[in-house]
């Protein structure tokens, strides 16, 4: 997903000492000096791989990274600035939107403003390590434990998803229900796309297929009244979850808009998820706040990760909406859902 972004960086880390003025004297931008391996009390000699694990070491153990400090080479302002304007153009080519990319780019110069850095690291390992840490902490922000969601909820929980038309919420929904059957959960599934012909069949399929009950009406019935025997049915026979099909509406459709909130208002989901496509880009931003700003988002998911080369909207819409992504879809068989976490992102990000 994120592999044009990764190359783009990687160039950009290879790029940024010429990116220097050659008749200039940068202090400590420079590649690495042979006195820098000699200075005393200088760790012992690692590949450069090996020296960024153990500072995400360091870090996950709680222990301040030695990377960035008031000791070394001083960071050169002129140079930092330059790789930085390249990085936010790397993240806006990769679907990022545009405050997010600031974000992150403001995140690393603050990092990296007036220090200094380690004889141990070149400035280019510098750099991406603090990029990686500066978009950590976007996704870390953002993560949200489904699993742990649904055992603190009164039974049933209730879950309804929503997004624009094709997004994945139908196929998402039969692979949570798989998982949670998995996980020794009871499950309804609630057949309220009354819209679209072939929703109700298609979602029956599913069910078929995983051996989860459905509760349906005809095509056209209310869909809120489909939500609501779904719950009933769900409570008189002590099912764990509820999970909610709608229909695919655009977030400019005013009567499928309003139709939604009464499907809100009556089966009084305890979640709601927004189903974005990874493909649509900036544009699953804006959807994502419609659907926010309408009924209100409790997390969202993101698909078709398989299909696409960037990944900048799982970033942008968590950030921009800040609201959590529990799953990322990758595949159209069952099991191709991943929980989201945010290390998986940064690895998918810069891991070769
Ligand atoms: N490659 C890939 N395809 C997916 C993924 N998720 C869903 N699809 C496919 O995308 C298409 C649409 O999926 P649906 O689940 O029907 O989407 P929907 O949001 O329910 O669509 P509507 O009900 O029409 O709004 C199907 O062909 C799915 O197999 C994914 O993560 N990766
Ligand atoms: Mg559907």
């Amino acid at each position: 997903m994120f592999d044009s972004l990764k190359s783009k960086l990687k160039g950009l880390f290879k790029k940024a000492p010429e990116a220097l003025d050659p008749e200039k004297v940068y202090e400590g931008a420079a590649p690495e000096s042979p006195a820098a391996e000699t200075v005393p009390g200088a760790q012992p000699e690692l590949s450069r791989k090996e020296r960024l694990k153990q500072v995400k070491q360091e870090k996950s153990q709680g222990r301040p990274s030695q990377v960035v400090g008031d000791s070394g080479r001083k960071i050169n302002s002129t140079a930092l600035d330059e790789i930085l304007g390249e990085l936010e153009i790397v993240l806006l080519e990769a679907d990022v939107a545009y405050p997010v990319a600031e974000e992150i780019t403001k995140g690393v110069r603050d990092n990296l403003y007036g220090r200094k850095y380690s004889r141990n690291y070149t400035m280019e390992e510098v750099v991406e390590i603090s990029v990686k840490d500066a978009v950590g902490d976007v996704l870390r922000l953002n993560e949200f434990d489904f699993d742990a969601w649904i055992d603190s909820q009164k039974r049933p929980a209730v879950v309804m998803f929503m997004g624009i038309n094709g997004t994945g919420k139908t196929t998402a929904i039969a692979k949570i229900a798989d998982r949670l059957q998995k996980a020794g959960l009871s499950v309804v599934m609630a057949g309220c796309d009354t819209f679209r012909a072939g929703a109700i069949e298609q979602l029956t399929i599913h069910a078929d297929r995983i051996g989860c009950k459905i509760v349906k009406h005809s095509q056209d019935a209310d869909p809120a009244a489909v939500a609501y025997d779904a719950v009933e049915h769900a409570k008189a026979k002590m099912r764990d979850v509820v999970l909610v099909d709608t229909a695919g509406r655009m977030q400019t459709n005013n009567n499928l808009m309003e139709e939604m909130k009464k499907i809100v208002r009556v089966a009084k989901p305890g979640l709601k998820i927004f189903v974005g496509d990874s493909l649509a880009g900036n544009d699953a931003v804006e959807q994502a706040r419609a659907f926010d700003s309408a009924v209100g988002i409790d997390a969202i998911i993101l698909t078709k990760i398989d299909t696409d080369a960037k990944g900048g909207a799982a970033l942008s819409i968590a950030h921009t909406i800040g609201k959590p992504i529990a799953f990322v879809c990758n595949g159209q068989d069952y099991g191709d859902i991943i929980k989201f976490d945010a290390e998986w992102m940064l690895n998918r990000l810069f891991e070769e």
